[in-house]
This record gives structure tokens, C-alpha cells and sequence, in this order.
């Protein structure tokens, strides 16, 4: 059975999760903080990373991949290769252009730290430019590449309500404001399975400050 490795407070975990879920795949979660992860598994020691019956896989978006192939059953991309292609291009845009852009503001939105104003303005101006590459590709109709549920929705639930959190709390206004953002979360929020990767999400994030709070 597949294991799923790391800690349900990340967002690149539960993006890997929820795509499990959704695809009804049966799959064990292996608990791993950051500091103690396999490194044979996760050169880099990034969470999340799977292990599966042939070996190990990093990276959340090759898992994807990986995941939707192995399990064709209920496809997280269309059949249409040129659908699927801009299915995988709204995926990295939020991957790349906003969550890792909005990394940047982490230390200080969630972590007692603080960024430079170098970093909050750059960062703040770039994701300002990713959102609006955002409302260019997403339909939100009712899902955030169209009709069907794809990796892109797994992306979105679990990244845009960090980016508009941290965008709040460090550079003062919420980047995603213009974008039909709030409902589209709503909506999500109705999925059994996206309750149950919030439901975990919590606990997690709970023990994850408490662990933080030890040291
Ligand atoms: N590109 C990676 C990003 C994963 C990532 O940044 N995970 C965070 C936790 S949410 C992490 O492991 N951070 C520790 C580090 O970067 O050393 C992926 O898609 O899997």
C-alpha cells in the first residue's frame, strides 16, 4: 500500500492527500516532521514524499503525476491532452508564482519571525502579478479549471488560504481580494474529503506549534 509521508499542518502534503482521497486510492500516512524525514526518500528533506511498492517519490506534483497514472480511476485531468495540459499549467502557476512566492512572508505571517522590506515588497509586487495571471487561467466554474475536479483544485484548497493570509498579515491587504476566491473555497469546503484534510490539517498544525513552543 502506498504511504503517504509527513505531516497533515503542510500544504504540499495535503495537496498529495487530497488527491488520494478524491481518487478513493488506499494509502497509509507515515508521520515525519521536519528534521526527521528519510533522507534515502527526500534528498532535499522536504515533506511530503511517498513511498510506494517499486521505491520513493519527492516532489507533490510528480506524486500527482504518478498517482493519476498508476490509479487511472477517477481522473484528477481531463482526457483531452491540451485540457490536461492547462489543467497542469493553473497547478504550477499556484505551485510556483503564488505558494512559493508567498513562502517568502511565512516566517513573519506564521512564525513569530520577520522579513526584510525588501522581501515583503517583492514579494508583494510579484504576487501581485501572479494574481492576476490567476484570474486570467482560472474558470472557478464551479471548479478552478471548469467542470471536473482536477490536481489544480488540489493545489488552490490547500495553498490560496495561506497566500491570502500572509499577504494580509505582512503586507497589509489580501492579494486574492479580486478574485472570487471566498466562494470557490466554500464550495470545496462541502467535500468530505477536504473536511477531513482540514479536520487533520488542525490537529497537526496544533502539535506542530506545541513542538515549535518545546524548543
Ligand atoms: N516543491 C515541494 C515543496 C514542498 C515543501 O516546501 N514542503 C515544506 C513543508 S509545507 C517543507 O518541506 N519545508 C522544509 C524545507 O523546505 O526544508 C513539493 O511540491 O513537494
Amino acid at each position: 500500500m502506498l504511504q503517504l509521508c509527513g505531516f497533515s499542518a503542510s500544504n504540499y502534503y495535503n495537496k498529495v492527500k487530497l488527491a488520494l482521497l478524491e481518487k478513493g486510492v488506499a494509502f497509509e500516512e507515515e508521520l515525519a516532521w521536519l528534521g526527521e524525514t528519510d533522507p534515502a526518500a527526500s534528498p532535499l528533506g522536504k515533506v511530503p514524499y511517498m513511498r510506494t511498492e517499486h521505491g520513493a517519490l519527492s516532489e507533490s506534483a510528480v506524486m500527482l503525476e504518478y498517482i493519476e497514472q498508476a490509479y487511472p480511476a477517477h481522473p484528477l485531468l481531463p482526457a483531452d491532452p491540451f485540457a490536461a495540459a492547462k489543467v497542469r499549467e493553473l497547478a504550477l502557476y499556484l505551485d510556483l508564482h503564488l505558494e512559493l512566492v508567498a513562502r517568502n512572508l511565512y516566517p513573519q505571517a506564521f512564525f513569530g519571525g520577520k522579513v526584510s522590506d525588501g522581501v515583503r515588497e517583492r514579494s508583494m509586487a510579484q504576487l501581485d502579478k501572479s494574481a492576476r495571471a490567476l484570474g486570467q487561467l482560472a474558470r472557478w466554474s464551479p471548479f478552478i479549471a471548469g467542470e471536473q475536479f482536477t490536481f489544480a483544485d488540489c493545489c488552490a484548497i490547500v495553498h490560496l488560504p495561506l497566500i491570502s493570509a500572509a499577504s494580509k498579515i505582512v503586507g497589509g491587504r489580501d492579494v486574492l481580494a479580486e478574485l472570487p476566491v471566498r466562494d470557490y473555497l466554500a464550495r470545496m469546503g462541502e467535500r468530505p474529503t477536504v473536511q477531513k484534510v482540514q479536520a487533520d490539517r488542525k490537529t497537526s498544525t496544533a502539535l506542530m506549534m506545541a513542538r515549535m513552543a518545546q524548543r
